[in-house]
C-alpha cells in the first residue's frame, strides 16, 4: 500500500517537514499552531475594523463590515460615557449642567428625573434645586442627520408672545407657550372683511407652497408653468430646498404646521450643504438659509434648527479668509474655494458683504460661539474707517486691498440691504450697537441730500449716483423697501432727521404704488424712470419684467403698523388682486415678463421669496399689531423675523458659562 500511495513528504529549506497524516502532534507543535491560528484570526480581524476600505460591495464580507460600521458608529460611548463638549474657545460645560437636545430634551428621561427629585424631596425633606440649561455649540459634524424636535414645540396653532395674546388663542393658553411665539394674527370678533384679507393671503400661501411640494420638493425653486424645478435659481440645481427653508416661517407664522412639520423634517434629513459641490451666494445663502433657520429656532425653540444653522454658517466662513476680512462672494461648500462674480472683477458687493451683520451676530448669541461675530465686526471695522467719498459707500470693493471700485452708488441693486441693515443692527441690538445708528444716519443724510429727487408732478425718487452725479433718473423696484426702513427710522429715535425720515417714507412708499399703478396688470416693473413725460414707469424690455418681488408690500406692511393710514392696507389688497389675476397659475405663481400687458406672459418661476416676503408682508398686513409687534422683532431682509435682543424674551442667547469660583483658602480651612 505504502509504495503505491503518495507519501506526499514536504520540504522547507531542503529539510523534510513531518507529514499532517501523522495521528497526534507534539505539545509544542500544538501551541505553534495555535499560535498561528490566533495571530492569523486577529490580524484578520483587524483588518476589517481598521480599513473600511476592506468593504468592497463584492466582499464577503458585508455582514461583518455592517457590525464593524454600528460599532464605529455607537464609538468609544459603548464602553465609556461621552465626553463633555468644548466651547469654541476651549471651554467645558460647568458640571452639573444639562445639555440641550440630551437629558434636557428626552421627555423619558425627564421623567425620570422629576421622580427622582420628588423622591429625594420627599425622604429628605429638602427641595432639590432646578439646574440651569446650558446650550453647548453643536460641532459640525454632531449637527448631521435628523434630531428630535422639542416635544411640542410645533404643535400648537401659530399666533404673539404676549400677555394680550394669551386669552384670545383658539386653542387657548398652554402651560409652556412661553418658550414658543404663540399668538394669534387676528382677535376673535375682527372685523370680517380684515378676516377674509388674511385668509386670503394664507390660500396663496397654501397654493404656492402645494405646488412645490407636488413638483418640485427638495429642489431649491418651482417653475409654475412647466410644474417642475427650477434647477437655474440662485442656489442652482443641488437639493437645498431654498423654497422650504425659505418658506417655513411663514408657514409656521400662518398656522400650517402640517406643512411647517413636513418642511422641518425636510430640513432634518436632507439638508446637507457640505454636500453642495458648486458656489453659492454668501449673501443669498445667509440671508436665506442663515436667517430662515434662525427665525424658526427663536420662533419654536427646536435646537435642530440652530444646529443647521451652524452646519451652513460654517459652510461660508472660507470666504472670509481674505487680507481684509471683506469676503468674497462666492463660495463651494464642498471644496471650500471661494471666487468672484465674473462681471464685479475683483471686487465683491457693498449689498452683500454689508448684508451679513443680522446673521451672524445672532447666530453667535444662541450658539455662544464668537467667530460669527467677529467676522462681521471686521467688516464693519473695515467700513467704518475707510474714506467714503461723500458720506456715502460705493457698490463694490476689493477684499484683498480694501479699496473702492467704481464710485457708483445706490439704494437699490448692489447697495440698498447695506443701509438696511445699518438699522437694523442697531434695532435688533435693543440700542446697543449705537455704531451701527451712527453709520445709518451719517450715510442717509448724504443719500437724502445727493439722491432724492422730485419728479415735475411730485413723485419723490431715490436716484443713482456715480462720482457724485447723478447718473441716473432711475429707481428699482428694490429701492422700494426703504420708504419701510425710513419709517423705522424715524420712529424709533428722536434726531434732528426723525421727520425728515417720515416724510421721505410717506412720499417713496407712494412713488412705489404709482409705480404699480401706472402698470397694466397693477404689478410693478424691475426699475422706473423719471425722464421728460415719462413718471414711474419702466422704459427698456428688461425693467418691465416683475419677480414676485416684495420690496413694495413689505413698506406697506411698515406704514400701516406705524402711522396706521388706510391707504397702506387698501394699497396691499390691489396687491393681493394683482398677483391673483396675473401671477396665479394652476401650478403655483410666476413672474411676469412685462407688466404693461393686459395678459402678460409668466417668466415661470416661483421665487423663493415669493413664500418668505411677499406673502409673509401681504399676511402682517392684515394681522393685529400684537402679531409680532416692531417692537419686538426686526425683519431680516429676507422677511425673517428676528427676536430684538433684551426685549423679547424668544431671543434665547446661549448663558455664557459661569467661571468656576476660585478656591477660599480661608474659609476652607479646616
Ligand atoms: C430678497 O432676496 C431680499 O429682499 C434681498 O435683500 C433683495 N432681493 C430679494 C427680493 O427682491
Amino acid at each position: 500500500m505504502t509504495g503505491i500511495l503518495p507519501t506526499y513528504q514536504r520540504f522547507v529549506n531542503g529539510v523534510p517537514v513531518p507529514s499532517i497524516s501523522r495521528r497526534s502532534f507534539r505539545l509544542r507543535e500544538k501551541y505553534l499552531i495555535v499560535s498561528v491560528l490566533l495571530t492569523f484570526g486577529i490580524v484578520w480581524l483587524g483588518a476589517l475594523f481598521y480599513l473600511p476600505e476592506f468593504k468592497s460591495s463584492n466582499s464577503v464580507n458585508d455582514s461583518v463590515y455592517n457590525v464593524y460600521k454600528r460599532i464605529q458608529k455607537a464609538g468609544p460611548e459603548l464602553l465609556m460615557p461621552p465626553p463633555l463638549a468644548q466651547n469654541d474657545v476651549g471651554e467645558f460645560p460647568v458640571v452639573g449642567m444639562v445639555r440641550h437636545g440630551e437629558e434636557g430634551d428626552d421627555p423619558h428621561v425627564v421623567e425620570d428625573r422629576n421622580r427622582l427629585r420628588a423622591k429625594i424631596e420627599e425622604d429628605m425633606g429638602m427641595k432639590v434645586l432646578e439646574r440651569p440649561q446650558f446650550d453647548v455649540a453643536p460641532s459640525v459634524s454632531s449637527s448631521r442627520g435628523p434630531s428630535k424636535p422639542p416635544v411640542d414645540a410645533i404643535e400648537e396653532p401659530a399666533a404673539g408672545n404676549n400677555a394680550a395674546s394669551k386669552d384670545v388663542s383658539p386653542a387657548g393658553p398652554k402651560a409652556d407657550s412661553s418658550d414658543k411665539f404663540v399668538a394669534v394674527a387676528l382677535a376673535p370678533g375682527a372685523d370680517p372683511e380684515i378676516k377674509h384679507k388674511l385668509e386670503t393671503v394664507k390660500k396663496m400661501m397654501m397654493h404656492a407652497w402645494n405646488n412645490y411640494k407636488l413638483y418640485a420638493w427638495g429642489k431649491n425653486e418651482l417653475k409654475p408653468m412647466s410644474k417642475r424645478a427650477h434647477l437655474s435659481s440662485v442656489f442652482g440645481a443641488g437639493e437645498l430646498g431654498a423654497t422650504i427653508v425659505d418658506g417655513l416661517d411663514t408657514l409656521y407664522l400662518m398656522g400650517l404646521h402640517d406643512e411647517f412639520r413636513e418642511g422641518r423634517d425636510w430640513v432634518a434629513e436632507h439638508l446637507h450643504i457640505n454636500e453642495i459641490d458648486s458656489d453659492l451666494s454668501v449673501f443669498e445663502t445667509t440671508i436665506r438659509f442663515v436667517g430662515g433657520l434662525l427665525s424658526c429656532y427663536a420662533l419654536t425653540g427646536d435646537t435642530m434648527f440652530k444646529d443647521k444653522a451652524v452646519e451652513v454658517a460654517d459652510a461660508l466662513l472660507p470666504a472670509f479668509d481674505t487680507p481684509t476680512g471683506l469676503p468674497f462672494a462666492l463660495i463651494n461648500p464642498s471644496t471650500k474655494a471661494s471666487r468672484q462674480y465674473h462681471w464685479a472683477g475683483p471686487n465683491s458687493i457693498l449689498s452683500e458683504l454689508g448684508t451679513l451683520h443680522l446673521e451672524f451676530t445672532y447666530l453667535s448669541d444662541v450658539t455662544g460661539r464668537d467667530i460669527y461675530r467677529q467676522k462681521v465686526n471686521r467688516i464693519r471695522e473695515v467700513l467704518n474707517n475707510i474714506d467714503k467719498p461723500g458720506d456715502l459707500y460705493p457698490n463694490f470693493i476689493n477684499p484683498r486691498t480694501g479699496q473702492w471700485g467704481q464710485r457708483h452708488m445706490s439704494l437699490g441693486a448692489l447697495g440698498d440691504s447695506f443701509y438696511e441693515y445699518l438699522l437694523k443692527a442697531w434695532l435688533v441690538s435693543g440700542g446697543a450697537d449705537e455704531q451701527a445708528r451712527i453709520m445709518f444716519d451719517t450715510a442717509m443724510q448724504a443719500a437724502l441730500d445727493k439722491m432724492l429727487r422730485v419728479s415735475p408732478s411730485g413723485l419723490a425718487y431715490l436716484a443713482e449716483l456715480k462720482y457724485g452725479r447723478i447718473i441716473e433718473e432711475k429707481m428699482d423696484h428694490l429701492s422700494c423697501f426703504a420708504g419701510g426702513m425710513f419709517a423705522l427710522a424715524s420712529t424709533t429715535l428722536d434726531n434732528s432727521l426723525s421727520e425728515r425720515y417720515m416724510d421721505v417714507a410717506h412720499k417713496l412708499t407712494n412713488t412705489c404704488h404709482e409705480s404699480y399703478a401706472r402698470s397694466d396688470t397693477k404689478l410693478g416693473p424691475e426699475a422706473f424712470r423719471f425722464s421728460g413725460a415719462v413718471e414711474a414707469r419702466a422704459q427698456k424690455s428688461n425693467e418691465k419684467v416683475y419677480l414676485l418681488r416684495p420690496e413694495t408690500f413689505e413698506s406697506y406692511f411698515i406704514m400701516w403698523r406705524l402711522t396706521k393710514q388706510q391707504r397702506y392696507r387698501d394699497w396691499g389688497w390691489e396687491g393681493v388682486q394683482a398677483l391673483e389675476k396675473h401671477c396665479r397659475v394652476e401650478g403655483g405663481y410666476t413672474g411676469l415678463v412685462n407688466v404693461y400687458h393686459q395678459n402678460p406672459q409668466g417668466d415661470d418661476v416661483q421665487q423663493s421669496f415669493f413664500l418668505a416676503e411677499t406673502l409673509k408682508y401681504l399676511y402682517l398686513l392684515f394681522s393685529d399689531d400684537s402679531f409680532l409687534p416692531l417692537d419686538e422683532w426686526v425683519f431680516n431682509t429676507e422677511a425673517h423675523p428676528f427676536p430684538i435682543k433684551g426685549k423679547n424674551p424668544l431671543y434665547r442667547e446661549a448663558p455664557k458659562p459661569v467661571p468656576l469660583e476660585p478656591a477660599n483658602d480661608e474659609n476652607n480651612r479646616i
